[in-house]
């Protein structure tokens, strides 16, 4: 537990006293890193985000969300959240304040709904009333649903006017991935009340889902709106090497399984090879596999870290680091990965409204951890 933001008048001394047990100083290529944990005690966390107020709401896959506040203290488990499916890699996962949160007070969660056929990702909301969620609406349900408990992907990211993206897992049906006709491996873009947007790239095609925006995608559990940019990135796991970032555009097709860099752990060759005319190549791709989790981009009106501006953070669940990306443009030009956790998976990264970066560990004891420049 951190009295660091309780006490703020605190001697330099005794704050380093009170914080010795809890953080980290790292060496990093460019800055020289403290990492402080905020909270632990949540059962395998997979998103979280600030409060206005800045406590954290924070989602455990068993099915729970909870708030965490200043001094790391957790909720008990909101009421009035959905039912999920919390097998595999199923459960509650991703949560995200509407951009309005102030006006409506209303979080959208996205999670694996079960119901005739198994289960599939479902993306609904609603309004924060104490230690409660009330009327909670379904918005989208990934069809159809199906058995099995992998590939739900599941990260909700707004952009900057009126529409959400939820990104998407292909289930493991990867067969069907290119049919445009199911919601297997594709991004999916709302408006905000739940409707589907007029220039959507499949509105009025026929045997096309009108919400999908991009598809071909394998499992994405990591996406951020570029704030300069404006456009979606999205990371997705590969099979056995091949995982990659891409920034999906409306109407196009990211190629799992026709191409792809990974091969099956079986170390079968997947799909046509890596390239093929009509297909996107991704951004970047790993081989071997991170296994990658979460995203943000360290861009806000106050930097703690300078030296860090305009990179992307990626967390790696099997490489159990934090991978920083630098970036030109669309190109990744270098990574450093870097051990913030002490070797625990990393599943979700949020740029906090202070500038610093947080990450959450997928852990039994899953914790949350500040990222700020060493004094
Ligand atoms: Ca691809």
């Amino acid at each position: 537990m951190i009295r660091e933001l309780l006490l703020p008048t605190l001697a330099a001394a005794s704050l380093a006293a009170t914080t010795a047990a809890e953080a980290r100083e790292i060496a990093t290529e460019r800055a020289t890193i403290r990492v402080t944990e905020v909270a632990s005690g949540l059962e395998h966390p997979w998103g979280f985000e600030f409060l206005p107020d800045g406590r954290i709401i924070v989602t455990e896959r068993p099915g729970r969300v909870r708030l965490i506040a200043g001094d790391g203290t957790l909720s008990p488990p909101l009421a009035g959240v959905p039912r999920v499916r919390a097998q595999g890699q199923g459960g509650m996962l991703d949560v995200a304040l509407d951009p309005d949160f102030a006006a409506n007070a209303r979080v959208w969660l996205c999670y694996s709904e079960p119901g005739d056929g198994g289960a599939s990702t479902a993306l609904g909301h609603g309004r924060l009333d104490r230690n409660a969620l009330r009327d909670f609406t379904v918005v989208y349900g990934q069809q159809p649903k199906t058995s099995g408990n992998l590939h739900y992907g599941c990260r909700i990211v707004f952009d900057d006017g009126d529409h959400v993206f939820l990104a998407l897992g292909d289930r493991f049906r990867r067969d069907q991935v290119q049919d445009l006709g199911n919601d297997f491996g594709k991004v999916i873009r709302l408006r905000r009340d739940g409707s589907v947007p007029a220039d959507n790239p499949y509105v009025g095609r026929d045997g096309a889902r009108p919400g999908i925006w991009s598809h071909g995608h394998r499992n994405i559990q990591g996406a951020a709106w570029h704030p300069e940019r404006r456009e979606l990135w999205t990371v997705e796991h590969g099979a056995r090497g091949g995982d990659e970032i891409n920034a999906p555009r409306a109407g196009l097709n990211y190629g799992w399984p026709v191409i792809t860099y990974g091969r099956d752990y079986t170390f079968l060759r997947i799909g046509e090879g890596t390239a093929k005319p009509g297909m996107e190549q991704p951004l970047h791709y790993w081989d071997p596999s991170i296994a990658p989790s979460g995203m943000a981009f360290h861009i806000a009106p106050t930097l703690a870290i300078p030296a860090w501006r305009g990179n992307l953070f990626i967390g790696g669940l099997k490489e159990q680091r934090l991978s920083r990306l630098e970036l030109d443009g669309q190109r990744i030009v270098h990574e450093e990965r870097i051990d913030v956790a002490g070797n625990q998976r990393i599943r979700d990264v949020v740029m906090g409204p202070d500038g610093h970066l947080y990450v959450a560990t997928d852990a039994p004891n899953g914790r949350v951890l500040r990222i700020e420049a060493a004094r």
